[in-house]
């Protein structure tokens, strides 16, 4: 019966006209930010909402799916772009902290919708290391990429191209959708730099959110007392670890010399203010000089210096997010121009979350929720229904079945996700997933999260510190912001037991046999510290 089925559809494919099969194969729009977390998207939280920080974002949630329950695997950048490129976990795929280097030999969703007949394209951050392979066409960023006048390298060289990385990318891509081969369906992927570190709007948002007080996150003071000790030793927070001229662009010297902090490994936002030309820098300067003249005059201490750098924080934040919003609206205006929109899966997402402020940090990587939540929306004409939500919990782990399954391309065996394909049609598939595996792997390492690996549920979550033998367990439905550690308490210990016994299962599920030793005390003591040295991660 089976065989008969496929005989059938092969028969019909062949004798497909181009305009057929375009209509059986979906052209995939994948628009692909960094640290965009879901709270700073207005379909997602109500905390910015009155802000209405991402109106083209919201539209497409409007028009299609929100996803409410979309989580990372392991929240750091490189290793969520190698999990969605092939379907695997990072221990599976072997790009497990930025330091590593993708294997692009290995098998690709974009090299398999080749095969299924797709033209392929990558335009932004790619943050894998090397030459991309599986596209027809491409143009990344190296390493972190620049905000302004950015690097890209592409099939014939580097080329450095003037403006603002967020438009650029977006002409990229527009152009590609305006020139490509339009009797085959395409996949194009548009990955944005932004919001990430250091956050550097575009010249015409640098006003934007002036004359606003951005809402401080309920946790923004938080002291970590009752979480488990790997908390109190992370170096993320607004307060001790954010810089005021590195990450807040504050002339802190009387000709604006912007010498770059020297705690820091990386100097990217050093090298971005270097890139800028004299007139760029001057409407930089001509914007942040009398804010920074009304900050040395207030003279701010304590929690009045966190609040005011959370607010710079916050709007140079949403500003970068304003133009990767107003590059959602560019690119689906396009499809509509092209006649493409109603045959256009446009799918928006982001590497993983971000504390905006929350339990007062920056950065992400931690398992807790606000950087393990990844926003994920997806409006596909004629399938998903509009203006609709989904509770099932997801991952960046199922996005290259949902690629390939959406284009009715052979979904590899050795793949470890799910297509996400039956949900995007409304379907409830009893087997679904009940919980989710999480591995983070990058420490000792900048912002100093230890490794660690854990299980969500629905209600529960359970995370293992395994270098200090640390154990957390929340238990979200009392305690969704994850304030008090209940690991200890007699009353949940047949919770945690049974969860403990699913995290097992699930690591051997995925073959997930990477080193998860306990370290010696002495080693713990050092790490703790900062005195342990590894090769830095990029
Ligand atoms: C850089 C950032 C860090 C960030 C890592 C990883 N510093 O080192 O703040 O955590 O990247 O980010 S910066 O000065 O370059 O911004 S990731 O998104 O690439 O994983
Ligand atoms: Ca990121």
């Amino acid at each position: 019966m089976k065989l008969i089925r496929s005989l059938l559809l092969l028969a019909s494919c062949a004798l497909l006209t181009p305009s057929q099969a375009r209509d059986t194969q979906p052209n995939i729009l994948f628009i692909f930010t960094d640290d965009h977390a879901p709270s700073a998207i207005g379909a997602y939280d109500a905390w910015l909402r009155a802000l209405n920080p991402t109106p083209n974002i919201d539209r497409l949630a409007a028009d299609g799916m929100v996803f409410e329950n979309s989580f990372c695997t392991n929240a750091i950048c490189g290793p969520s772009r190698a999990v969605i490129q092939t379907g695997k976990h990072s221990h599976k795929n072997g790009f497990m902290n930025n330091g590593n280097s993708f294997d692009w030999n290995q098998q690709t969703f974009p090299k398999l919708l080749q095969k299924a007949g797709y033209q392929t394209a990558l335009y932004g951050k790619s943050h894998l290391q090397g030459k991309p392979q599986g596209f027809d066409d491409w143009a990344v960023l190296p390493g972190q990429g620049l905000y302004y006048n950015p690097d890209f390298i592409t099939p014939t060289g580097k080329e450095t191209v003037p403006g603002y990385c967020t438009d650029i990318v977006t002409d990229k891509a527009i152009k590609y959708l305006k020139e490509r081969d339009p009797n085959k369906p395409f996949m194009l992927m548009v990955q944005h730099k932004a919001p990430h570190r250091n956050w550097m709007p575009a010249l015409r948002h640098l006003h934007l959110y002036d004359d606003v007080t951005i809402p401080e996150p309920a946790t923004l003071f938080d002291k970590w007392e009752d979480n488990a000790p790997p908390a109190r030793h992370q170096e993320l927070e607004v307060d001790r670890h954010m810089d005021l001229n590195f990450d807040l662009f504050v002339d802190l010297t009387p000709d604006f010399a912007f010498e770059p902090s020297q705690k820091r490994q990386d100097r990217s936002a050093y090298a971005n203010m270097q890139r800028m030309t004299p007139e760029q820098l001057k409407a930089w300067r001509d914007a942040y000089g009398p804010k920074d003249e009304a900050f040395h005059k207030a003279s701010l201490h304590g929690d009045d210096l966190v609040r005011w750098k959370f607010q710079r924080y916050a709007k140079n934040y949403l500003r970068c997010i304003k133009g990767v919003d107003e590059s959602v609206g560019r690119l689906r205006e396009t499809l509509k121009e092209l006649g493409l929109d109603e045959n256009t899966v446009v799918i928006y997402s982001s590497d993983q979350g971000f504390f905006v402020g929350h339990h007062g940090w920056y950065d992400k990587r931690w398992m807790y929720e606000e950087s393990l939540k990844m926003p994920l929306i997806a409006a596909w004409p004629g399938v998903t229904k509009p203006g609709s939500r989904d509770t099932h919990l997801v991952q960046n782990l199922d996005y290259a079945e949902t690629f390939l399954d959406i284009a009715g391309a052979p979904i590899p065996a050795d793949m470890q996700g799910a297509s996400l394909v039956p949900l995007l049609k409304g379907q409830n598939p009893p087997d679904w997933r009940k919980s989710i595996y999480y591995h983070y792997y990058e420490y000792p390492s900048v912002h100093m999260v230890p490794r660690h690996y854990g299980i969500r549920t629905e209600r529960y979550k359970l995370i293992h510190f395994y270098q200090f033998d640390e154990w957390e367990f929340y238990d979200l439905k009392e305690d969704p912001d994850e304030l008090t550690n209940r690991y200890p308490d007699p009353a949940e210990q047949e919770v945690i037991a049974d969860l403990k016994k699913q995290l097992e299962d699930l690591r051997t599920q995925y073959q997930d046999d990477s080193d998860v030793s306990v370290k010696p005390k002495a080693w713990q003591e050092e790490m703790r510290s900062g005195k342990w040295e590894e090769k830095p991660a990029r």
